[in-house]
């Protein structure tokens, strides 16, 4: 199988480069203005200086250039299993996957380099689930462009269980977070993709140097074969233009991130990465109410595909609808009705953090700004929402005969808003929305609230009583019109 190596030029045709901005300087209304909510691709710079990782993973190379600190990575996070990526086997649509200790990764890496007993394959660190592992040891400091990331913040608070076919599948929303480190010597890569559930991420080099080539959206047709199954998985390949008859229109995005730059990956955006040095990497997948809907059509499509793909078995199914649910979270990592959880979740914790806010009181200790951060959210969740009202999935029929698996799906809304979980989601969106519009000072200092009735971290009314004034328009939730419903109720009572 021929390998990604790209020597620093590729065959595509690079019509562009990524722009790079001052990440000190920027503010984040600018950078929501300017690359989350247009979906743009952007480097950030100035950004990584005071992280522990760049000074105390790396060693001082030629110039003013750091390389990966081997030894000193295998001896402080000794790992006993991480996953490793072969890049020169393929396997399915995806680099084939080996398991090994931190000391066997790096004692591997370091005879490549020196070109000493290594069986020769060019092995790559990937999705090591640091901060999970490492809880103690603060790598970096997640930017506060980054920090509205519902997918995280939920999985933090809320660990699901279902059942173990599905369960250990590297997709799955219940996998333990979507925070990685990367770590790989010159010459490895990451073939052709869009990122998990069409999520955005951020990636940090904490040396190194990687070549990445970005296909828009709006071209992401040409990289698929023409029943629209299989994408193109290494761009540098002759890629064959009887199976991929589009590929030779695409127009790229080139850009080379040096270390310490930061890079933001947009919604939906295929690209493809190539390590130019020994590099380390910090990378995080998110969602939030600015890419909401490119989750949803994502589950959409893959749902039309599950279901078409069984269609012909409809007829002598009990229940097809689960079937079909069950696949798509297998395929996708979700299915509707988790979505449809995790949105009212959020939706409940953004009408909760906005009733807070109204009070008078309240104005000089959480700006407008706040404010309009939820509303913005319950916006993009009521959009959301009222698309997934006429789905097969939500019908009155599959709602009444759906199985115990999905039931979570509906609920009381006076339990969710006293599941422990429900109250640590609370917690880190009211933190994050601090940290965003106040900084990191401000975010530590807030206060548990103790009173009856408010969930609230960061509330100072003496008489609040959230719960009531969300339960005076709903108490149950039976789908998405419901939810629907209640985002109106709460935003007309302000
Ligand atoms: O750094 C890499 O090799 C791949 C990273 C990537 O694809 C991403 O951050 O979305």
């Amino acid at each position: 199988m021929a390998g990604g190596s790209c020597g620093g030029g590729s065959r595509v045709k690079v019509v562009g480069q990524v722009e790079r901005v001052d990440g000190a300087t920027l503010s984040y209304a600018e950078f929501v203005d300017r690359f989350m909510r247009p979906n743009l691709p952007v480097v950030l710079t100035g950004l990584t200086s005071s992280w522990r990782s760049c000074h105390d993973w790396t060693l001082a190379a030629a110039a003013d250039r750091r390389a990966p600190d081997l030894d000193f990575l295998a001896r402080s996070f000794p790992s006993p299993l991480v996953q490793v990526a072969d890049c020169s086997s393929r396997e399915f649509s995806d680099q084939k996957r080996l398991e090994m200790s931190m000391r066997e990764f790096v004692d591997h890496w370091a005879a490549s380099s020196s070109n000493g007993d290594s069986d020769g394959s060019l092995l790559y660190l990937k999705d090591w689930h640091f901060v999970k592992e490492y809880p103690g040891y603060v790598a970096y400091t997640t930017p506060t462009f980054f920090a509205d990331d519902w997918l995280n913040m939920y999985l933090d608070s809320h660990p699901i269980h279902r059942d173990s076919d599905i369960a250990n599948h590297t997709n799955e929303i219940n996998c333990a977070d979507y925070r990685f480190v990367y770590m790989g010597p010159k010459g490895t890569w990451t073939p052709l993709h869009a990122d998990v559930f069409r999520s955005y991420s951020w990636s940090a080099n904490v040396c190194g140097r990687k070549l990445w080539l970005f296909l828009p959206p709006s071209q992401s047709h040409f990289v698929f074969d023409r029943n629209l199954r299989s994408s193109v998985y290494n761009i540098n390949d002759d890629v064959s233009e009887k199976q991929f008859p589009e590929f030779n229109n695409t127009k790229w995005l080139e850009c080379t991130q040096e270390q310490n730059e930061i890079i933001f990956v947009p919604s939906g955006w295929y690209h493809q990465v190539h390590n130019l040095e020994d590099t380390i990497s910090i990378n995080h997948n998110w969602f939030n109410g600015y890419n909401l809907h490119w989750v949803w059509n994502l589950l959409h499509e893959d749902y039309k595909v599950a279901k078409d793909y069984i269609e012909d078995i409809r007829d002598i199914c009990d229940d097809f609808e689960g079937l079909c649910q069950r696949n798509l979270a297998a395929n996708t990592g979700m299915n509707f009705y988790d979505f449809f959880v995790f949105i009212t979740r959020f939706a409940l914790a953004n009408i909760v953090e906005l009733y807070h806010i109204q009070n008078p009181k309240d104005t000089d200790f959480i700006s407008a700004k706040t404010a309009n951060h939820f509303v913005y959210n319950l916006m993009s969740i009521r959009d959301v929402a009222s698309k997934m009202v006429s789905t097969e999935a939500f019908n009155i029929e599959n709602i009444c005969n759906i199985s115990e698996q999905n039931r979570s799906a509906f609920s009381d809304i006076i339990k969710i808003l006293e599941e422990e979980s429900f109250r640590r989601l609370l917690v880190a969106l009211s933190k994050a929305y601090n940290y965003i519009d106040r900084g990191q000072k401000d975010c530590l200092k807030m206060k548990d609230s103790s009173q009856k009735g408010c969930l609230s971290v960061t509330c100072l009314k003496p008489d609040c009583n959230v719960v009531g004034d969300i339960i005076s328009f709903m108490r149950e939730i039976h789908g998405p019109m419901d939810l629907v419903t209640l985002i109106d109720s709460a935003l007309s009572d302000r």
